[in-house]
């Protein structure tokens, strides 16, 4: 016999209310959030899975939590299974855009609200969640190639660029490569020789720059990366082949994690992108306003900025992540 968690919370308030249970009974019941998380594939995630994981214990909210080591299929079980569970509020950070309306349809049926974090899904039925908060990663892929071009404003000849993409079909690899090209097609001396995706990971993005280089080697002025993990990778490979990351090849990166200040700091990166994983406490507030029934805006937009070396020593003691 399964007992509707609404049902019982209803029956617990009338007794409470009429005196017969303590008055602190309902006070005592938790509420419960099952957060389905991508993997443990970057330092952004590492970030991002502390922040949640704190701030369920800050907010009193019992938090249920799987890593689904990005695959798709083992968050859709992993959200399966807070549906069975009757959780109050399901999140997650969707590791593709696409392939998730059946869950949500299921989630919708059970009448457990679901909060998108990081990362979007493509739907047309927006009914499927109550909010996406994150950040905007095309503005985060304009804003490396707004820096490039005012690096490069007075480069005469081609800039040929190498690009590591993110995990194909997630948002921030689509949006970001948008983002950048929309900014650098402006001016044909830009042109991306090469573009593969190191699926966010410093051992692909090694693997995968180790070809560029064998590859085009000499040619390649730039290399963009959707993410600091992978850039750190391709500084590996950069080195190995007896060049020096940011003087050889100008390292544009996007995340802004500590990595990422410490290869600024030692001048092997030229710029990071800030992206921030710490939206445990925004998502810990919106739980508690969805059960409070207080209406939640459709979409949260992280504020972020951008940092270049010269500013990484100053910066990187007040770093968060
Ligand atoms: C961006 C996030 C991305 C990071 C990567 O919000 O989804 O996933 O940029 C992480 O580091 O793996």
């Amino acid at each position: 016999m399964t007992i509707d968690r609404r049902a019982f919370t209803g029956a617990v308030a009338t007794l409470a209310l009429a005196g017969w249970l303590p008055s602190n009974a309902l006070a005592q019941k938790k509420l419960v959030l099952g957060f389905a998380q991508v993997g443990a594939e970057s330092e952004w995630r590492t970030a991002n899975t502390e922040s949640i994981k704190s701030a369920a214990k800050e907010a009193g909210i019992e938090l249920k939590f799987s890593d689904a080591q990005q695959k798709q299929e083992n968050q859709i079980k992993a959200i399966r299974s807070y549906i069975a569970q009757k959780v109050d509020v399901i999140a997650f950070s969707p590791v593709v855009e696409s392939g998730w309306e059946t869950v949500l349809r299921e989630a919708k049926a059970a009448k457990i609200p679901v909060i998108l974090t990081d990362r979007a899904v493509s739907t047309k039925d927006d009914s499927l969640y109550v909010t996406f908060m994150g950040s905007d990663f095309v503005e985060e892929g304009r804003k490396a190639g707004r820096w490039l071009v005012e690096k490069m404003k007075d480069q005469k000849g081609e800039v040929n660029i190498v690009e590591l993409q993110g995990t194909v079909g997630s948002a921030p690899a689509i949006d970001r490569k948008k983002g950048f090209e929309e900014i650098v097609k402006a001016d044909p001396k830009f042109k991306i020789i090469r573009s593969k995706t190191g699926d966010f990971t410093r051992v692909k993005g090694k693997e995968v720059m180790e070809a560029f280089l064998k590859a085009d080697g000499k040619k390649i002025n730039v290399l963009f990366a959707h993410n600091d993990d992978m850039a750190i990778g391709a500084i590996q490979a950069i080195e190995e082949a007896g060049l020096k990351p940011a003087k050889d090849i100008t390292i544009i990166s996007i995340d802004g994690v500590k990595g990422a200040f410490e290869a600024m700091i030692a001048g092997k990166l030229n710029v990071t992108v800030e992206c921030s994983p710490l939206l445990g406490p925004q998502l810990m507030q919106a739980v508690k306003d969805i059960k409070a029934d207080k209406p939640l805006p459709k979409r949260i937009v992280t504020e972020e900025g951008i940092f270049p070396m010269e500013v990484a020593s100053k910066e990187f003691p007040s770093r968060k992540y």
